[in-house]
């Protein structure tokens, strides 16, 4: 038998390509040399660093999985995942700048764009030039998509949009919106629109006070009569499977992003258990501080297998999103619960930013929440083999 490392106890890195290690490689470098650095300041004052787009372009992070011939990596699915995981093991903030842009801007520009959108906006998304945001949740409609209100409504040229988005990442300081709205035009069916900052109309103004998340800003998009010609139509997709399609993707990232913030807050209670002292032996010498260890190793270890599993099944294109609801439902879940605990086993000392467990537990509150919160997750795989249809 072989040696354990018990920061690897399954060996997922044997489980990986060579390009696969590369790319986490440098996501980790990145992400420690570059982000870990700030993040502290930036969570404190609220206070999103847009640069952080440039960068990240610069690195190869943005658009991991689109073709290169748009500025992609042309990258595998678990390669994707793997960036995810990196980022997020700074701050789940700075992953959901990453996912956004990725999986919800250049995904369905590519997907479901023509070629004069894919050529206007890619290249530019994938450098981290644009920033963009994806406008489904509205102030009436968050687990129920389908009760959106946002209308376009068909004029000689184009479309004119009007409605609100609610808590939209990225949004105050994006250059290109991707809005889902109803589109009278095309029997009400859900549409998505590409729309650019600047338009007359369009507002996208800061939520404040966030207690989670506060590394990266989160807006609203309000949509006065926003008059867009036709070339702003996503033309290849229509209905709900449109927005649902990016969220597969995001989904999965997330899945890989959470296990990040799970393993820096296991990494943390283990120093913390070493490092300090009481009755006499560390506290990492108890048998409840050993408990919890194993229990953070075992489920961050199982949470990965599956998230590589499941991106396995992506790049083979073999995945059905239920597949995705386990591990997003699964590893936010279990990262939240790390966390918690993480944040206890730091005694008064978990309270203060400078131990960081309370930063990711505050930021895997809303990890558990968007894209499909963890209870929206479970009835999506009850009625997966039920056949029941428990929402409403
Ligand atoms: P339902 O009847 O189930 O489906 C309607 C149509 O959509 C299709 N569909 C999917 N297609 C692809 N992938 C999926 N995962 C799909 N799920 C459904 C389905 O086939 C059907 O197509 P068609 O052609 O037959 O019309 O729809 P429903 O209204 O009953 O859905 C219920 C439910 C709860 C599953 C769904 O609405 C849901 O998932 N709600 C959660 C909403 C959500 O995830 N919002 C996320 C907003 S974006 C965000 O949070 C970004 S944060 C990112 C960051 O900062 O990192
Ligand atoms: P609700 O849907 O009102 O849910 C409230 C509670 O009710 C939850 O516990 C939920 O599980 C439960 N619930 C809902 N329906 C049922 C049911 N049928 N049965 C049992 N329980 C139910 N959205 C975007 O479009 N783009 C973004 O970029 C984006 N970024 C976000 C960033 C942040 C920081 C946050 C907090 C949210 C973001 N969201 C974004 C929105 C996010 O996707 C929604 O908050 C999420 O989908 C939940 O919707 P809601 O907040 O309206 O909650």
């Amino acid at each position: 038998l072989s040696s354990f490392d018990w920061t690897d106890p399954l060996r997922l890195s044997d489980q990986l390509s060579e390009d696969e290690r590369m790319i986490a490689d440098s996501a980790r470098a990145y992400s420690q040399e570059k982000l870990q650095p700030r993040v502290n300041s930036a969570y404190a004052n609220e206070e999103c660093d847009p640069s952080i787009f440039r960068e990240m372009g610069d690195m190869g992070l943005l658009g991991t999985t689109i073709p290169e011939e748009y500025g992609g990596l042309g990258g595998s699915y678990v390669a994707y995942g793997l960036v995810a995981r990196e980022v997020e093991r700074v701050d789940s903030g700075y992953r959901s700048m990453m996912s956004v842009q990725s999986s919800l801007v250049m995904y369905p520009i590519y997907a479901y764009g023509s070629e004069e959108q894919r050529q206007k906006y890619l290249p530019k998304l994938a450098s981290g030039e644009f920033i963009g945001c994806f406008g489904l949740t509205e102030p009436d409609a968050g687990s129920d998509p389908s009760g959106m209100k946002t209308r376009a409504e068909k004029t000689k040229n184009g479309y004119k949009l009007t409605g609100s988005k609610m808590w939209i990442s990225n949004a105050p300081i994006a250059d290109v919106f991707v809005v889902w709205a109803k589109s009278e035009e095309h029997g009400n069916k859900i549409r998505g629109f590409i729309l650019d900052k600047g338009m007359k109309g369009l507002t996208a103004p800061k939520i404040e006070n966030k207690m989670s998340l506060r590394a990266s800003i989160t807006g609203e998009i309000v949509m006065d009569g926003v008059e867009v010609g036709e070339d702003a139509l996503l033309p290849h997709v229509q209905g709900l499977k449109g927005p649902f399609g990016c969220l597969n993707r995001a989904r999965y990232g997330i899945s890989w992003g959470a296990m990040g913030a799970a393993e820096a807050c296991w990494h943390a209670a283990r120093q913390y258990g070493l490092d300090r002292h009481q009755f006499n032996r560390p506290l990492a010498q108890t048998q409840l501080f050993q408990l919890k260890l194993a229990n953070m190793q075992t489920e961050i270890s199982l949470g990965l297998q599956a998230s590589l599993q499941v991106g396995r099944l992506m790049d083979q294109a073999k995945a059905a999103p239920e597949m995705i609801s386990i591990v997003k439902r699964n590893n936010c879940g279990k990262a939240l619960e790390i966390a918690r605990h993480a944040r206890d086993m730091h005694g008064g000392n978990g309270i203060s930013l400078e131990f960081q467990v309370i930063r990711h537990m505050m930021n895997l509150e809303t990890v558990n929440t968007y894209e499909g919160t963890h209870d929206v997750h479970a009835l999506i795989l009850g009625r997966a083999q039920t056949g029941l249809q428990a929402f409403f």
